[in-house]
């Protein structure tokens, strides 16, 4: 009889233990969840009481985190922030990212971009990509360049939507169409056409502005000042448009300002 039951009792517990072990584990989940949820807020609650509050880490000055730009020296995005690192004096170390090899599409690259583009720029723990996104970090973090009020902050701004929307169609692909990707010649007359249109553009408001965002040199010069320079690798004469070239002397006479083919390591480098 003893023997009937103890096999009545294993027959009965099998079943059980084969159907519950994906729900049991789900319930265990959420129980442990629950009680790290209520243990945490139990601290919270404590320390509340007893006036701390969390410790928080003091980030180190900007100027004292390692800066580290990846990119390459003919993609005039990624001399955009190696032109602003100059400007600002800092001290920056070099990854040279070999498009040609598929650098970028590699799976350590794509953990720092996900767009699979450079520039990258990192500075301490923070990792920026786009380089107008990276030029306004920036001159957050070195409070330069990057206007005072946040009237000249959305005016910046303005230049910055309208540098890539113009600037980096319109010169920067003819120039990328003439020297490095051949394209078919209606292909190549859109994008001129839309950079002479920008010049013209930009000639006009220079004619009455020192520098593009206004009296000062801001990020908005910084990051329209390689396609200019670089103009002429797209066919483009700036002698044509005689108030960006005055101001493109005007920019590079800055201190820390210089062609972008100057500024760019052609590999990796460390900070001197
Ligand atoms: N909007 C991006 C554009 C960057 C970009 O176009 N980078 C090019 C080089 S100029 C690149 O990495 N191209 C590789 C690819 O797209 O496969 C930025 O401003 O950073």
């Amino acid at each position: 009889m003893a023997k009937a039951k103890k096999t009545k009792a294993k027959s009965k517990a099998k079943p059980r233990s084969k159907a519950r072990p994906k729900k049991a584990k789900k319930l265990a989940a959420t129980a442990t969840i629950k009680r790290a949820a209520k243990k945490s807020a139990a601290r919270a609650a404590r320390g509340a009481l007893i006036g701390k509050a969390a410790p928080v880490r003091k980030a180190r000055p900007a100027k004292d985190r390692k800066l580290v730009l990846h990119g390459l020296y003919l993609s005039m995005p990624a001399c955009k922030v190696g032109l602003m690192l100059s400007m600002l004096g800092a001290k920056w170390d070099y990854k040279h990212v070999d498009l040609r090899a598929g650098a970028h599409r590699a799976p350590e690259f794509l953990a720092i971009n996900r767009f699979a583009q450079v520039p990258v720029l990192r500075h301490g723990d923070e990792c920026v990509v786009q380089s107008n996104v990276i030029l306004e970090y920036l001159a957050d973090a070195f409070g330069k360049f990057g206007g005072r009020t946040p009237a000249e902050k959305r005016r910046i701004a303005e230049w910055l939507a309208w540098d890539f929307d113009r600037m980096a169609t319109g010169l920067g692909m003819t120039r990328g169409f003439t020297q490095f990707f051949k394209q078919e010649p209606p292909v190549v007359a859109f994008t001129r056409q839309r950079g002479e249109a920008a010049l013209d553009m930009l000639d006009r408001h220079l004619g009455a502005s020192k520098f593009v965002a206004g009296t000062e040199p801001t990020i908005a010069d910084i990051a329209i000042f390689p396609w200019v320079a670089t103009a002429e690798e797209g066919g483009f004469d700036i002698a044509r448009w005689p108030n960006v070239r005055a101001w493109a002397e005007r920019f590079m006479a800055l201190p820390g300002a210089a062609h972008p083919y100057t500024i760019m390591p052609k590999e990796d480098r460390a900070a001197a």
